[in-house]
């Protein structure tokens, strides 16, 4: 006969994990989450991705795969993999990545040997870990060329861009941000890279659902490889997905598994297949639109207040908030603790040529993937960028920080989570 304790609830069988659990719920259920990055899933996507699919091993893909009892992994990923390609207009898609580090890995051992060149984005303007940074795989492995973004107008300059290119003859240019406000032209990139005969990644994980909703440029069809994680502006599980050709799938495929990776998650592929159902729903684009329409309220209100944003602005989902132009001796990490203890959410991040150590900061990276999925709207935001700036005006002083608090929970209340 099984143990007993493998039919017990959570809360019975582990009492301690499910307090935690349960502060955890509490926590995003009262908190302003302006994290650009994450996001609030449909009670569908967390059904799926806490389901019996975590107990089986697929190694392999569709049909050809290193295990038995595959039938229904089978029919899940052939689901995912055809509703990602619908969604994005892609010919090919691996849905098994397991974070988008996982798929930048791949599409850089495929593409690459130790010691070729990668011109991308600068972490310190926007840019990401897997991108090339000194203490990743990416900057050990190669010989890494940055572009950044141009001191005055704070936006990726194509012409420098294509500069680097010429002069440094990459074999991979990387197109792609994890905190850039602005638009990327994909097919100026796309462009250089044929000029200097490399392959184009493009990295759209964090603007894969404005991507996908059309609100955003697309990369298919310009880079060779599109990278995305799912549960940014995309709302799926956390997760990675790769987009190409038909042409470059089994290479693709090959450097997932067994290049860099063992057994897929498949309950996170079963949750990613439910997401892209849910984002070829005609509402997901209506969610993308709300997204952007608060990006930009949020952008207006704060600079009403007089905080500058990087670029004087957002044409996507998030902002990057110079700290110093309202509060000169404020570090990012100081205001994200402060705001925390306020109950809004956020990041400290680098703004561009900032003096302070990424471990200080001098800005915040504000976005609202999260607010817009709990249905709050762009008069929401005004209140938002109000409390933003009476937390980060209260010099640590606990009465105001408390009664933003109870603000924000007053607020939250009025927008409940998905349950
Ligand atoms: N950590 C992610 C972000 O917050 O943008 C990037 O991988």
């Amino acid at each position: 006969m099984a143990a007993e304790f493998l039919n017990l609830p959570l809360s019975a069988a582990d009492p301690q994990m499910a307090r935690v659990l349960a502060a955890e719920e509490e926590r995003q259920a009262h908190t302003l989450e302006l994290i650009a990055s994450e996001n609030h899933v449909s009670r569908a996507v967390r059904e799926a991705a806490g389901s019996v699919f975590t107990n089986k091993y697929a190694e392999g893909y569709p049909s050809k795969r290193y295990y038995g009892g595959c039938i229904n992994m089978d029919a899940v990923e052939d689901a995912a993999r055809e509703r990602a390609c619908r969604l994005f207009g892609a010919e090919h898609a691996n849905v098994q990545p397991h974070s988008g580090s996982q798929a930048n890995t791949a599409v850089l051992m495929a593409t690459l040997r130790p010691g070729d060149t990668i011109l991308s984005m600068d972490l310190a303007h926007g840019g990401h870990l897997t991108h090339g940074l000194k203490v990743n795989f990416s900057g050990a492995l190669f010989n890494i060329v940055h572009y950044g973004v141009d001191r005055q107008t704070e936006r990726v300059d194509m012409a420098e861009v294509r500069r680097l290119a010429r002069e440094h003859r990459p074999r991979l240019i990387i197109a792609g941000f994890s905190a850039y406000s602005r638009r990327l032209d994909f097919d100026a990139f796309a462009e250089i890279a044929r000029e200097v005969g490399a392959k184009l990644m493009a990295d759209i994980a964090h603007v894969a659902g404005l991507v996908a909703a059309g609100l955003y440029p697309t990369s298919i069809g310009r880079a060779d490889f599109t990278t995305t994680t799912t549960h940014k502006t995309l709302r799926g599980p956390r997760g990675g997905m790769i987009l190409c050709n038909s042409a470059d799938a089994a290479l693709v495929d090959k450097w997932i598994f067994p290049g860099t990776q063992g057994g897929p998650l498949m309950h996170i592929v079963l949750a990613k297949a439910v997401a892209f159902g849910e984002a070829l729903r005609p509402e997901f684009k209506e969610y993308q639109r709300a997204t952007l329409d608060n990006a930009r309220a949020l952008a207006e209100a704060l600079t009403a207040r007089r905080y500058r944003l990087v670029s004087g602005g957002t044409d996507n989902h998030l902002m990057l908030l110079d700290l110093r132009s309202v509060h000169p001796d404020l570090t990012g990490k100081q205001a994200e603790a402060w705001l925390e203890q306020a109950g809004v959410i956020v990041n400290k991040n680098m703004i561009p040529f900032d003096e302070r150590k990424p471990t200080l900061t001098s800005g915040l990276r504000l976005g609202t993937p999260a607010l817009t999925t709990r249905g709050m709207n762009a008069q929401s935001m005004v209140r938002v960028a109000a409390l933003i700036d009476e937390a980060l005006a209260s010099a640590g002083d606990e009465a105001v920080l408390s009664r933003v608090r109870g603000a924000v929970r007053e607020l939250c209340g009025q927008y409940p989570l998905p349950h």
